[in-house]
């Protein structure tokens, strides 16, 4: 039997506290495979010799594989007060007294790196011994029998089910982004916070609901259809949403996770049904250095960030740590840090910007974009950086996604003119890295009117406010350097060819709008939300609430995302998400 080698070794689950170095192999084998009809695909045995009690109780062990940036949950761990041991060999998954594993990247790499590190068989005799386990993400996901994600690709096997892709045929957007309530299904001790909450979920492949895996659920999620949002078994958990990315609510999961014996009292708020995934309010930074040489946060007039005095200066509107971190209290759902001069500096040269998303990363726990200047670079001395490296560089200061403007452009109208996706391309390379969901297009587009749609070989509309002489089309003309050169591709282009490339969601500006405070560009947002099937968020022209509710009303925008109107301090987060709630559309409050 192909369980029994693995199991030989596993104390069963009502020996929970007991000191696993005292534990007998043979003793228990029979009542452990009685009492735990599991199945694991791994069949070397482990002899277990955990010095568990010994262990340091604020230390918690960590089973990084490398394979992308678990930054945020570091931060979000020494926030609690825990330090971290990260996992070289078996033998430290065996020897943890709390282990938790973030799953990044793709089911099949992370098996594979599991596998080949014989790490899996460590995995599946700790999870079988019941001790305590928080799996995050792709963490709940390897648990299952196996994933289609490029597979079949077999998973470790301890929980029946197969992990499969949403379907976006039902109009379901994928990736999945953003907030969602979940629906408990029993005590889970560690979401004991949640209640009502929106917790922060990012992927494209879940695992559904089965008769057979009914007894580890502990709570669901809706998006299209039901599927797991957390397990619990025993001291073993696994969430597939991210606690770290998940504001206060999430580092309350967390919480209970490291210090289960603690004092921690419930909130008392009722548990709901699931419900849809709520619209984001994303707070934009676009952050350049003024010439007296300081990184500030500075906010354009349809992108021209000067001021029109007689100095000219850079307009400085605070300091980019200080503002994200008072935007995660008011309650943005994101923050967007935008490095508006990254394409003609160098950003790994640009290291105050590195500094600054470290710095930021430390005390926001709500998902951090970065973008500007990702592309391919040879430097002075001849070294050359793919683009993949600057990106990698971001994510490891601290970005959670990362964003690209001007390097997308070039790579969509080489795809448009050659039919190839060549995999070279920094889109292309970033998403089969770090997950589609990790890279955002960020589109500069200009409004073109034209006298008659069939002027340009463009995509064009009718546009609901007329131009100037009366013209009633217009065109979407992508722009790169910062709105400083148009292109010979539209918005609409665009946005189908970086989907294809392998971007997991759009940023969608638009420089008429930009600064003007009148209002997001309807016509643009929903030609390109109805165009693709992944997230768009709506960006530029905010000047009052009722402009959010009319973009998530009127297009199918996933977020709206503003920065003068909340530098400025002319209307508070929370206003415009009272304001959404009034208008019966889903936020997080
Ligand atoms: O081309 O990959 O280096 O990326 C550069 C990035 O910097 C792009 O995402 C581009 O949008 C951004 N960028 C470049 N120049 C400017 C500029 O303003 N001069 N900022 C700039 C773009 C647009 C929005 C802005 C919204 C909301 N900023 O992000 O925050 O329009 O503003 P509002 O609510 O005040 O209207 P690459």
């Amino acid at each position: 039997m192909e369980a029994a080698a693995v199991f030989a070794s596993a104390p069963p689950l009502s020996t929970r506290g007991q000191s696993y170095s005292s534990f007998s192999r043979s003793s228990h084998c029979f009542q452990f495979l009685q009492l735990n009809p599991l199945k694991c695909k791994h069949s070397r045995t482990f002899s277990v010799h955990a010095s568990a009690s010994a262990a340091d109780d604020s230390v918690v062990t960590l089973l990084d594989y490398g394979a992308g940036n678990v930054r945020s949950l570091r931060n979000a761990i020494h926030f609690l007060g825990c330090n971290i041991k990260d996992v070289q060999t078996p033998e430290d998954i065996l020897n943890a007294k709390r282990l938790i594993f973030p799953g990044v990247g793709a089911f099949a790499p992370a098996m594979d790196v599991l596998n080949k590190k014989g790490l899996a068989e460590a995995l599946c005799a700790y999870i079988q011994q019941d001790r305590p386990f928080l799996g995050i993400c792709l963490g709940l996901q390897l648990l299952f029998e196996s994933s289609e994600e490029n597979g079949p690709v077999k998973g470790l096997g301890l929980i029946p089910g197969v992990v499969g892709r949403f379907d976006s045929s039902n109009g379901c957007r994928v990736p999945h982004i953003g907030w969602n309530a979940i629906k408990l299904t029993k005590d889970s001790e560690i979401l004991d916070d949640i209640g009502s909450s929106h917790v922060y979920f990012v992927h494209s492949y879940c695992a559904i609901p089965s008769d057979d895996n009914k007894e580890w659920i502990s709570s669901t999620c809706n998006y299209g259809d039901d599927f797991i949002a957390s397990v619990r078994r025993g001291n073993v958990h696994a969430v597939q949403f991210h606690p770290e990315k998940s504001g206060e609510v999430g580092l309350s999961v967390l919480r209970r996770f490291l210090y289960p014996k603690s004092e921690t009292t419930k909130t008392g708020a009722s548990p709901r049904n699931a419900t849809k995934l709520a619209k984001r309010v994303i707070a934009c930074l676009d952050v350049r250095t003024n010439d007296k040489g300081d990184l500030i946060v500075t906010k354009g007039d349809q992108y021209d960030v000067r001021e029109q005095t007689a100095e000219n200066e850079v307009r400085n509107l605070g300091k980019p740590v200080d503002l994200a971190g008072q935007y995660y209290k008011d309650g943005a759902d994101e923050v967007s840090f935008l490095n508006i001069t990254g394409f003609r500096d160098f950003p790994l040269g640009d290291l105050p910007m590195l500094q600054v998303l470290r710095y930021a990363s430390e005390n926001c726990f709500v998902p951090l974009t970065v973008g500007g200047g990702i592309r391919d670079f040879t430097d002075g001395n001849g070294r050359h950086y793919s683009s993949l490296e600057v990106a990698s560089e971001y994510f490891r200061s601290g970005a959670d996604k990362i964003s690209i403007g001007s390097d997308a452009v070039y790579a969509a109208e080489e795809y448009l003119k050659t039919k190839v996706k060549t995999g070279k391309s920094s889109l292309e390379q970033i998403s089969r890295v770090y997950g589609n969901q990790a890279v955002v297009v960020s589109i500069d587009p200009r409004r073109v009117y034209l006298r008659d749609p069939n002027e340009v070989e463009f995509k064009s509309i009718k546009v609901t406010n007329p131009g100037p002489h009366g013209l009633e089309y217009a065109w979407y003309q992508c722009t790169v350097n910062g709105g400083r050169e148009g292109r010979p591709i539209g918005a609409y282009e665009l946005a189908k060819a970086v989907e294809e490339l392998g971007a997991g969601e759009i940023l969608l500006n638009c420089i008429d709008c930009d600064g003007q405070g009148k209002g997001f560009d309807i016509d643009l947002i929903k030609l390109i939300s109805d165009a693709v099937s992944i997230p768009v968020i709506a960006s530029s022209g905010a000047g009052a609430v009722e402009h959010f509710s009319e973009v998530f009303s009127k297009t199918n925008a996933s977020a709206a995302l503003a920065a003068g109107i909340f530098h400025r301090k002319e209307v508070p987060i929370q206003s415009v998400k009272e304001y959404l709630l009034k208008e019966g559309i889903e936020v997080r409050m």
